[in-house]
């Protein structure tokens, strides 16, 4: 049954899943098994020929990791979706599916340090140069495409400075070129972006984040409107070899559930504590995208049904000032990470782009006194008075 005629919050609960038909277990059972037996030898060879669509090895297919994927399909608006062990396994596999000697990427310079250190570093070692812009302004995508251009990448809102990039824009720009778009859409959930309606060729998530929400699992997705995209991935990621074991997408699917609940009560203390920071004396200032303070408040407004949970700020005194506050949250817990039901706080340039290198932080501006919140839903007074707390021991 597809759930794309019932809202958004039924569709978390319900998309993909199905009472299990050996025994009507309401929760999908967890096929715990790595290889899954054939009737006689002409099935399993059928199988493996793809004449029958049984499944043969869990590094393959599981029934347990094609419901998480049926239900992110269903959420995002898409066809199809490949479930992966982690987020950068979702983003090694479409750079090592789209990607090859003598090609060329153009990204967000503000993503996720690994990503970008990915294409940098790693990939940079088998013949593939990327450029990283400034995406907030598609134009500076537009002035860096070549022909040999296979792939834009952006990351919006971007990790950490909240930076927000036009998608539709984007996928025109990335279309016009013969390029594929790739959106990582991870600060936002589906509940709040949705990239492949906006002309996305390729939504991902690292679902270690919101998705998941309970900081318990490490788990990533990639999505298509069009099924043949996944497929080309779904090649590469056999190979490839990080494939979501069927435990943890069991604890994703149960994640996803709460989805809607979460995210809406985490921003609606996000929104109330973005503008009691804003006005807050020792804050030097405070991005996020429910402020009209924020660049691009009305892209924001238009491509975002809602601002999110997630909050940059620096405190005046820099680097200095914003440890101790990092050292004095008690409530709040300084830890690397976001989109769990804990509120996390950390430092981005010592710790999650520590890896870029203070070179692309600076181009990418992430400043050195950045400090990045991610609000979680305990008690929005509780939440404050930490936070608050912490800021008067300056
Ligand atoms: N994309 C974004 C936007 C991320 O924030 C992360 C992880 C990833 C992809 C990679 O996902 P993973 O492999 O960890 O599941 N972001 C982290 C962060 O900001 N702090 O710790 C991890």
């Amino acid at each position: 049954m597809k759930h794309t005629d019932v809202n958004f919050d039924t569709a978390c609960i319900h998309a993909g899943q199905e009472p299990d038909k050996l025994f009507g277990g309401v929760s999908v059972p967890i096929f715990q098994s790595s290889t899954f037996a054939f009737e006689d030898a002409d099935q399993g060879a059928a199988r493996f020929s793809g004449k029958d669509s049984g499944y043969k090895y869990t590094r393959i297919g599981n029934p347990t990791n094609a419901a998480l994927e049926g239900c992110i399909a269903e959420l995002e608006n898409g066809t199809a979706a490949l479930a992966t062990a982690t987020g950068m396994a979702a983003i090694s596999t479409v750079f090592m599916t789209f990607l090859g000697a003598g090609k060329h990427a153009v990204s967000t310079g503000s993503v996720y340090g690994p990503t970008r250190t990915l294409l940098e570093r790693e990939m940079a070692r088998f013949g593939v140069e990327s450029t990283f812009v400034d995406s907030s302004n598609p134009e500076n995508i537009k002035a860096a495409l070549r022909p040999e251009t296979a792939l834009v990448y952006i990351e919006t809102p971007a990790n950490p400075t909240l930076s927000i990039t036009d998608i539709e824009a984007c996928a025109k720009i990335a279309h016009e070129a013969g390029a594929i778009l790739v959106v990582d859409n991870t600060f936002c959930s589906p509940l709040l972006q949705k990239p492949l309606d906006l002309g996305a060729d390729v939504v991902l998530h690292s679902m270690t984040k919101f998705l998941n929400g309970h900081s318990d699992v490490v788990a990533g997705i990639l999505v298509a409107k069009d099924a043949a995209l996944i497929k080309k991935m779904h090649g590469v990621l056999c190979q490839m070899g990080g494939t979501i074991d069927p435990h943890q997408a069991w604890l994703v699917l149960r994640g996803v559930k709460t989805l809607a609940m979460r995210v809406k009560t985490a921003m609606e203390s996000a929104k109330k504590l973005a503008s009691e920071l804003e006005k807050h004396p020792k804050i030097e200032w405070v991005k996020y995208p429910g402020l009209p303070s924020h660049p691009q408040y009305e892209l924001a407004k238009r491509q975002m049904s809602g601002p999110g949970a997630m909050i940059s700020f620096e405190v005046k005194g820099g680097v200095a000032a914003g440890k101790k506050v990092m050292d004095s949250v008690g409530l709040c817990t300084l830890a690397v990470s976001l989109g769990g039901i804990e509120s996390l706080i950390q430092h981005p340039a010592s710790m999650t782009h520590a890896s870029m290198g203070p070179e692309a932080r600076q181009q990418a501006g992430i400043t050195d006194g950045l400090i990045r919140f991610s609000v979680g839903c305990e008690d929005y007074e509780d939440i404050k008075k930490d936070l608050f707390e912490a800021l008067d021991k300056i």
